[in-house]
């Protein structure tokens, strides 16, 4: 098979199981790998100490699949509405609803058993692996890199998952695309950490979706206020992005929101127990902080919005955990001091 007949195959393939869009680059060095070490050196990963790990691997897939010959990165767009599901609290758009982990693996399994009757031999990755995703999505002109670093499709904007296969199979490169952003901030601006320090420059561990996800402690005082109503992940930097008003609602319908994540009021989630939030959250990438985890950021939030409705279930919240303790005492003097008397 000639590898510009490779590339047509596997494109086709890659569509008919419901991908979006699908690009291939040559495996190399991730063009921006250094960028990559400067940032880890830099100390920027926090708690996510496996980005630290595999450096070697990570920048490069031929550190990773013996004889690694091209790089497959595959679009699914994810956006589920484009109105937030509830007023009172805010989800990142990405998690209202099945874990895109498993839902993405399973189609990569497929695309995996087309591309060995090709004669390749593959590894295939969603977020968790030892790839640069974005980094070979730029380079394959799967969209380009944004100001935010999230990547931007013109058709799906930045509402979309990056998964890659990394193949022995010689597939004919695609060109990479050009940097659309032009003068726009606009995500740099919206950023309500101010994690995002320049263009392509990201303090992880200011980041809300950092703070709220893969932080494992406190969250620091300085940024509690800034966290707002957000319990878990941030959408600003995305939703500022003007390339999103071609942005459709994704095909997925296991993306669309849940109903049963949002039929909750923001003080609810403190009524739950171990099993209670196993149960809303089955399913859900939301289940992975786990409860206590859950339960602080709920805190922060309510710090930030709460009334003196919610000042008894601060208390109960507060003989948890050290950790509980902490966030629902701050959660009940912020309530107060906005005029909520005991
Ligand atoms: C760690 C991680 C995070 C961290 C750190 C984010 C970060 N900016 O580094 C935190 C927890 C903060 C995070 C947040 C989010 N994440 Co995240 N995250 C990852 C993960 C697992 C690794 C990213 C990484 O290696 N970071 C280290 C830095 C140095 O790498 P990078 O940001 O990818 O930067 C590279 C590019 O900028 C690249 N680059 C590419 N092209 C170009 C072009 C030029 C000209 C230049 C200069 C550079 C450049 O160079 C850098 C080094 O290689 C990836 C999955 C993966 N394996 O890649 C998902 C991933 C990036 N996350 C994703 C998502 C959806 C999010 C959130 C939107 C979730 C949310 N709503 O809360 C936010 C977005 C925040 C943001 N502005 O990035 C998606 C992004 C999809 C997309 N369209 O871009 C990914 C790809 C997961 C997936 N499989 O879909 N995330």
């Amino acid at each position: 098979m000639t590898p510009a007949i490779a590339n047509a195959n596997v494109k086709f393939v890659a569509r008919q199981l419901g991908f979006d869009d699908c690009r291939i680059s040559v495996a190399a060095r991730a063009p921006h790998a250094d960028d990559y070490l400067k940032w880890v050196e830099a100390g920027h990963a926090g708690d996510m100490g496996w980005l630290e790990r595999n450096t070697d691997r990570r920048c490069d897939p031929r550190e990773v699949l013996d004889g690694c010959q091209s790089v497959v990165s595959l679009a699914l767009n994810y956006l589920p509405s484009k109105d937030q599901a509830r007023s009172d609290y805010r989800i990142a758009r990405y998690s209202w609803n099945d874990d895109y982990h498993d839902l993405i693996e399973d189609r990569l399994k497929d695309l995996d058993l087309a591309m060995a009757d090709m004669g390749g031999q593959q590894r295939y990755y969603v977020d968790t692996g030892p790839v640069l995703e974005r980094d070979f999505a730029s380079a394959s002109g799967l969209g380009w890199n944004g100001k935010s670093t999230v990547q931007i499709h013109r058709k799906l904007g930045t509402w979309f998952f990056l998964a890659e296969l990394l193949t022995t199979l010689k597939i004919e490169p695609d060109a990479p695309s050009k940097d659309h952003c032009g003068k726009c901030t606009a995500c740099i601006t919206a950023c309500p950490t101010h994690a995002i320090t320049g263009p392509r420059k990201m303090t992880a561990t200011r980041c809300i979706s950092y703070l709220t996800i893969e932080h494992k402690g406190a969250i620091p005082l300085e940024f509690r206020k800034a966290i707002g109503d957000r319990i878990y992940g941030c959408d600003d930097c995305l939703d500022a992005c003007p390339w999103n008003r071609f942005a459709k609602v994704a095909r997925e319908t296991r993306l669309h929101a849940r109903g049963e994540i949002f039929e909750h009021k923001l003080g609810d989630f403190l009524k739950m127990n171990v099993e209670d939030f196993r149960g809303v959250f089955a399913k859900s990438p939301i289940k992975r902080i786990k409860r206590e985890r859950f339960l602080r950021n709920v805190c922060v939030a309510l710090g930030n919005t709460g009334t003196k409705e919610d000042l008894s279930i601060l208390q109960e919240v507060r003989k948890e955990s050290e950790m509980l303790n902490e966030h629902a005492s701050w959660a009940i003097n912020e309530i107060k001091n906005r005029g909520c008397p005991d």
